[in-house]
């Protein structure tokens, strides 16, 4: 009974938190018992840390009966860990032990999760954790950043560019005449930091561009303004390799869009019916390659750790990355487990491998 012992997070103050839930339920019903002793923590709405139960069925996926970590009267008290890992549960007034844990897994996305706070909290108190480190997770995060990292790695993004939100209100017609200058229609208005396809829209007219920044200057002080790509959309999984060796890249799922006009909030969460995921997507042994190399070189160029969906889209003259996701959808039918268990690694087997592979690094 040497077992690893695992702190998973879950829940937070995002929008994401019901998928959060459901993401940590895939996990604790997946995550191999024999090697792993999982302690489950809850993120109220508000960001009380709480002791949760493990019991998978309490957080799926239900319509009828949304899962939610709600406050009930613990606290967790995390560690500072340079000097001991033992985590600690105050319940009616008293403090226990939780005993020592090995590592965090950390199902936290959006404002306060994916943005590298929860990272930087982690790096500070010395608890290793599964997923990229602050700079990382910031950085991808925001489209931004993203772009400029990945451009200046030689990988082909879209045409585009960021916008403040003070030179939009003083400059507007200046702005708009060089948003013109660069992008084509249709054009894609995105804010740089926000979960999922939150603020995002699509202008096919001059006339629509204002109300599209509108919508994306109410997330984010930064937008993006992007030549919309008109081809597949297609994604890599990579994972980070045992130090010394280099990240390895999953066969590529596609996004096949049924209904709407491309994929956001509504068809990935839900309408299940209006975009489909396929994997493996069809494309030559060459074509394969190609995105293999661009996700791994991508992974690298924004210095991730552990995971990232690298998210492409195939046009005329090639492939060109989109995004990369450091908090990719994780629950056993997302796209990320997907393309991993068609590359011969299952759900169970892929958490383990992010585990010991975290370890690994965090050993050295
Ligand atoms: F910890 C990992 F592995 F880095 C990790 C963390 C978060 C993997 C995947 C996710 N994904 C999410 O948290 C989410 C997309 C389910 C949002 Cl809640």
């Amino acid at each position: 009974t040497n077992r690893t012992r695992v702190m998973v997070c879950f829940g937070g103050r995002s929008s994401e938190h019901q998928i959060s839930c459901a993401t940590a339920a895939g996990v604790l019903n997946a995550i191999n018992r024999d090697k792993f002793e999982v302690i489950p923590v809850g993120i109220t709405r508000q960001g009380q840390w709480v002791l949760e139960e493990d019991r998978p069925e309490k957080f799926r996926l239900d319509p009828e009966n949304m899962p939610e970590v709600v406050d009930n009267g613990t606290r967790i008290l995390l560690p500072d860990a340079v000097t001991h890992r033992e985590v600690r549960v105050i319940r009616d007034g008293e403090i226990s032990s939780l005993g020592e844990i090995d590592i965090v897994f950390p199902l936290l996305h959006g404002p306060y999760g994916e943005d590298g706070t929860v990272q930087g909290m982690l790096e500070l108190v010395g608890l290793p954790f599964v997923g990229s480190g602050v700079l990382a997770s910031a950085a991808g995060m925001d489209k931004h950043y993203t772009k400029l990292v990945l451009a200046s790695a030689g990988v082909r993004v879209a045409p585009g560019l960021t916008v403040q939100q003070h030179d939009w209100e003083t400059a507007h017609d200046d702005v708009t005449a060089k948003i013109f200058d660069t992008c084509d229609f249709p054009m894609f208005v995105k804010p740089a930091r926000a979960g999922s396809s939150v603020g995002v829209s699509k202008v096919k007219a001059a006339a629509e561009l204002d109300e599209a920044m509108r919508v994306a200057f109410a997330e984010d002080d930064h937008v993006l303004i992007e030549t919309g790509i008109d081809g597949r959309e297609l994604e890599v999984a990579v994972l980070e390799s045992r130090p010394g060796e280099r990240a390895r890249a999953s066969v590529a799922g596609e996004i096949v869009m049924e209904r709407g006009e491309f994929y956001d909030f509504e068809s990935k969460y839900l309408d299940a019916s209006a975009a489909r995921l396929t994997c493996p997507a069809d494309l030559t042994d060459a074509e394969l390659a190609e995105m293999q190399e661009l996700a791994i070189r991508s992974f690298e160029a924004l210095g991730c750790s552990s995971l990232s969906r690298v998210d492409f889209f195939l046009d005329a003259d090639g492939f060109l990355v989109n995004e990369i996701n450091t908090m990719p959808g994780f629950t056993p039918i997302s796209m990320f487990p997907r393309c991993w268990a068609e590359t011969g690694l299952e759900y169970p087997e892929l958490i383990t491998e992010l585990i010991e592979v975290a370890l690994a690094h965090a050993k050295r």
